[in-house]
This record gives C-alpha cells, structure tokens and sequence, in this order.
C-alpha cells in the first residue's frame, strides 16, 4: 500500500487514526479547518483543548476526536505567513514533524492533514506542498511503524499542486541486485494476472509467468541475454517495470508494465520518456514492440504514446500456447 495518499475532501469524515488540526496558538477554535473539526466533534473537544493551555506556533499536542470518525486529533499551530523571514518554513516543517512525532508516541497508523497555514495564514501553497511532502517522507523513512500519511485537501488548487509535486515522485532506476530481480518477478505475477487472465485465461497465465518471468528467468535474460530491466516506483513502492533490448538499429520493447491501481498517475509517459531516452543512448532508430491483439486498452494507449501498428505476429510459446500479436514501431 502507498504510503502517502492524496484526497480531496472535508477531512472531517475521514475514518482514520488521527487528523490533524490547523489551529491557533490558543487551541480554542477558531475558522477554517478548525472551526469544521470543533463543529464535528462537539463541545467535549473544546472542554480537552481547555485543559491543554495553548499550543506554540510549529508545535502539537493531541486530544480524543469524540464525536469524529477519528479516534484523534492532534491540533497543531501553523506560522502565519509574513514575507518568508520570519523562519516561516521552518515552523510549517515543525508542524508536520511535530504531529507525526506524537502520532507515532500513540503507536497512530494512519493520520490525515490539512493543508496546514495555507488557508486564512496565507503560506503560499506550493511552497507550503512541497515541505509538507518531504517532511512527511523524511519522517516516514524512519518510522515505518506509520501506515500511512493522508493529505486531505479541500480546495482545488491544493489539490492540483499536491498531485503534480508526488506524480514527479517517479523513480526509474536499473535492475541489478537479486532482491531487485524479485521484486521484478513479483510485479510479474501480479501484473500479468490483472492484464492477462480476461485475455488467455489463469492457465496460460501460469504459464507464462513461470516460462518467462520467474526470477531465474529474468536474471538469465539480464546476465546472458543482453536484456536491461527497470523497476518504476512510485512514492518509493514498485509500481511497474520496463525491459529492453538492443536488436542491430532497433530497441525491443519486450515489457512495459505499470500496475492496475496506478494507471493515471503518469507512471505510463514516464516510463516510455526513459525508454525514448535510453534508445537515444544506444543509438537505436526506432523502438519496436508486439503487443497482444485482444489486450485493447494497452493498443490504445501505445497509439497514444506515438506507436504505429506495423503488422502481427503469431508465436508458438510452448505448452500448446501461442500468442497472437500486433507489432508497433515508434520512429526515434
Ligand atoms: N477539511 C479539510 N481542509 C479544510 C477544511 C475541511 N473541512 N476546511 C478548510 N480546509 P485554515 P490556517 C482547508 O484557514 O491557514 C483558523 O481560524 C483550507 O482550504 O483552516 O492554518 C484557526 O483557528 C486550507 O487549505 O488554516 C487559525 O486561527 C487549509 O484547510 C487559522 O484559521 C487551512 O486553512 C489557521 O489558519
């Protein structure tokens, strides 16, 4: 599971451990965020704020949710934006390390927040996203006792911005260690059944993830065969993989995966830039492909990316298995 996810909504009903307050320093109520959180939870969570006797700006300190959804709120104060001097940055960074560190001495699993100052104490957005997302990464890098971070965003623009700062969060990088191989053939299995059963059935399936990507197999092809595999992640989580080979002028395409529950998220144009790029590399005129002739959605979705039908194939691959492809070709 992600890490980190983003949602658009009132963070009110989220059903979670704990969600997070933008509140003031004297933890009383107030508008926004706070204001709905207080509405929601009822008049004890005024009665616990009470006895907490304020709260520092950058700092946090939790009570029960009552009448929320969520066990918790843990209510931290942001810094009002000045001109960025006044260590501005640094106390919205506090505020999430702050919030994660007591959510983490409650043994919480999973916290949502809000986006933190950028409402009535005017942090320009992006800039609040960005801190807001590495804090929370770096945090989790060492606490992987916490499931996962939630941020909840009410507005459109927030909204929009949080998407575009983590779908950067690619990573593309080169099989090489065995764990990594692994990972490959696990993907494998997961992937190829959520494509390929509907199209030849769990039996050829089987088949062909034991024939062609077992970790064996896929290391042979990496050590003897000449082929290149990467791993794309997302969010730090394996979430597909490529595999080529240079065959004389052109590249062969020979996998291209991203999971189901990742489609969308841009993981497809990243993948096919690298593999563009790479081709660029060795030299390669042209990156060719066979792709199944029933598996539509991935037919399209190569037209889209620039792929040109060039002609079918059939391959006997054994068993009494055969597939029935169209091959592509992309001009470099
Ligand atoms: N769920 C999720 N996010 C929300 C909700 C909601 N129900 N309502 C608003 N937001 P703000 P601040 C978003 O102004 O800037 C209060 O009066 C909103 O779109 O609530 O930290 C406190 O008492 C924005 O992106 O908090 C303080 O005095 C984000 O929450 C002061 O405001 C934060 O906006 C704190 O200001």
């Amino acid at each position: 599971m992600a890490k980190i996810e983003i949602i658009r909504g009132d963070i009110t009903r989220l059903n979670v451990d704990a969600i997070v307050n933008a509140a003031n320093r004297s933890l009383l109520g107030g508008g926004g965020v706070d204001g709905a959180i207080h509405r929601a939870a009822g008049p004890q969570l005024l009665e616990a704020c009470e006895l907490l006797n304020g709260c520092n700006t950058g700092d946090a300190k939790i009570t029960p949710g009552f009448r929320l959804p969520s066990k918790y709120v843990i209510h931290t104060v942001g810094p009002v934006w000045k001109d960025g001097k006044f260590h501005e940055k640094e106390l919205l960074a506090s505020c999430y390390r702050q919030s994660l560190r007591i959510a983490y001495q409650n043994n919480i699993k999973n916290i949502a927040f809000p986006n933190i100052s950028t409402g009535v104490y005017g942090f320009p957005k992006q800039e609040a996203a960005s801190i807001a997302i590495e804090t929370v990464q770096n945090f989790l890098s060492d606490h992987p006792e916490i499931d996962k971070v939630i941020f909840c965003c009410f507005d459109d623009e927030n909204f929009s911005i949080y998407n575009r700062l983590i779908s950067n969060n690619i990573v593309i990088k080169r099989v090489i260690s065995k764990q990594e191989i692994q990972i490959v053939a696990d993907l494998a299995s997961i992937i190829w059944n959520e494509y390929y059963i509907p199209i030849i059935g769990q039996e050829q399936v089987d088949y062909m993830v034991r024939t062609f990507q077992s970790s064996e197999v896929v290391e042979k092809q990496i050590n003897n065969e000449g082929y290149e595999y990467y791993l794309i992640e997302y969010l730090s989580k394996p979430s597909g993989y490529i595999s080529i080979k240079l065959k004389g002028k052109e590249l062969f395409l020979s996998k291209f995966y991203v999971v189901k529950e990742k489609r969308g998220t841009g993981l497809g144009t990243a993948g096919l830039k690298f593999v563009i790029d790479r081709a660029k590399e060795l030299n390669a005129k042209a990156i060719t492909l066979t792709v199944n002739k029933y598996n539509i959605n991935s037919i399209k979705a190569y037209n889209k990316m620039g792929f040109k039908n060039t002609g079918s194939i059939v391959t006997d691959i054994g068993a009494g298995f055969v597939m029935d492809d169209y091959t592509m070709s992309y001009e470099l």
